[in-house]
């Protein structure tokens, strides 16, 4: 079990005369131990600090500032069990989406060989499942032997994971897993019922001792305040070592869900949400993660300049529309930004 709390020690450090919370900017550093306090600090810096202070971060952390590419497919969509309030895939809700089965072996594998040919380092594959059986389980390791000899990098998000599934994921050849924290403990309650925060923590728990590398991150917009906001970047940010992968999810409000009449969060909001997990997370693949259509391509491009340096790439997240690649090869072009030539894991620990 992980012990994620947020001590409230005294912030001692301050670098500038901007009063900056030092602690995460060195290259060296796996996890700093924020507060709450010290990140609403950063939140409420004047915005041209705020982008100037995540952009040095991002600099020294990241000297080539390249983009990385990660394609995602959903293995098995709808008909999950689950009741969180942002997603289309929980059977409860009347959505769009159709429950379906889990795909086949050489289904996946064609998407695969898609996705490399267009460009993407990495594939992730998502299943609408609380949690896998063994015999799911079983099926997965066979895709993801079959996606790592294509020469990608794997990245599977199935729901809460026992250790000894994902030690089975391991040993087959998995990169990356992916499970958020969605948001912070306490605004956790409002949306999920079905599972606790302490079953996040004890699957990422459970994905960490199977040395794999964490893909962890939320959704901001769901109607949390700033506080909650920051509260649950101090988690993953304390989080020992802090994720090698962070996907920011901008809420994207689904019909039929309870969240479909949320009101849009504040654009600037969302690129100082980037900017904080950039300067609390320096080493961090941070991802720009659903939403990214409807918030345009300023509004991406200010996200870029405040440190995010991955996105999913192709038309489809799981259920919901992401840019095309075409459009997507052409914003990262025309900020110059290239795209990450290596397959390599980035291991933080
Ligand atoms: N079922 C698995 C689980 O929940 O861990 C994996 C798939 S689940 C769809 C992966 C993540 O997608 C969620 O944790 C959430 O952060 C994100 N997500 C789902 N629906 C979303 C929405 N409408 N807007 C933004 N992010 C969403
Ligand atoms: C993550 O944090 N975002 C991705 C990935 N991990 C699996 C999923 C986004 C899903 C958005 C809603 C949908 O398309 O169904
Ligand atoms: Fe199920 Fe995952 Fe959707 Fe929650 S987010 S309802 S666990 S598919």
């Amino acid at each position: 079990m992980l012990d994620t709390q947020t001590a409230e020690k005294p912030l001692t450090h301050f670098k500038s005369k901007l009063d900056l919370p030092q602690g995460a900017d060195s290259q060296t550093e796996a996890s700093g131990a924020w507060t709450v306090t010290q990140i609403e600090a950063l939140f409420a810096l004047p915005f041209n600090e705020l982008m100037l202070k995540a952009q040095e971060t991002h600099q020294a952390n990241f000297p080539d500032g390249d983009v990385e590419l990660a394609t995602l497919i959903s293995i098995k969509t709808g008909g999950c069990p689950e009741d969180c309030g942002y997603c289309p895939q929980a059977a409860r809700y009347d959505t769009d989406v159709k429950a379906n089965k889990l795909m086949d072996l050489e289904d996946v594998l064609v998407a695969a060989k898609a996705a490399k040919a267009a460009g993407s380092n990495r594939f992730c594959m998502g299943a609408a499942w609380r949690e896998p059986k063994d015999r799911d389980i079983e099926k997965v390791t066979a895709m993801i032997k079959g996606v790592k000899a294509l020469g990608l990098e794997t990245c599977a998000t199935l729901g809460m994971l026992e250790a000894k599934q994902a030690q089975a994921l391991q040993e087959a050849g998995l990169d990356f897993y992916n499970h958020n924290l969605d948001t912070s403990e306490d605004f956790y309650r409002s949306v999920i019922s079905t599972r606790g925060y302490q079953d996040r923590l004890d699957t990422i728990s459970n994905v960490r001792a199977a040395g794999m590398s964490v893909c962890c991150g939320g959704i901001v917009g769901m109607g949390e305040s700033r506080q909650q906001r920051a509260a649950f970047l101090a988690r993953l940010a304390n989080l020992s070592p802090y994720p090698e992968s962070v996907p920011i999810n901008h809420l994207v409000p689904v019909a039929g869900t309870p969240l479909a009449d949320q009101a849009p969060l504040d654009p600037l909001e969302f690129v100082r949400t980037i900017a904080v997990a950039r300067i609390t997370m320096p080493r961090a693949r941070v991802r720009l993660s659903a939403g990214r259509q409807e918030l345009g391509r300023a509004v991406q491009a200010m996200c870029f300049l405040a440190g995010a340096n991955s996105i999913f790439y192709g038309e489809q997240l799981l259920t919901t529309a992401n840019p095309e690649a075409e459009q997507d090869r052409e914003l990262l072009s025309e900020l110059g930004l290239k795209t990450k030539q290596s397959c390599k894991s980035e291991v933080l620990i």
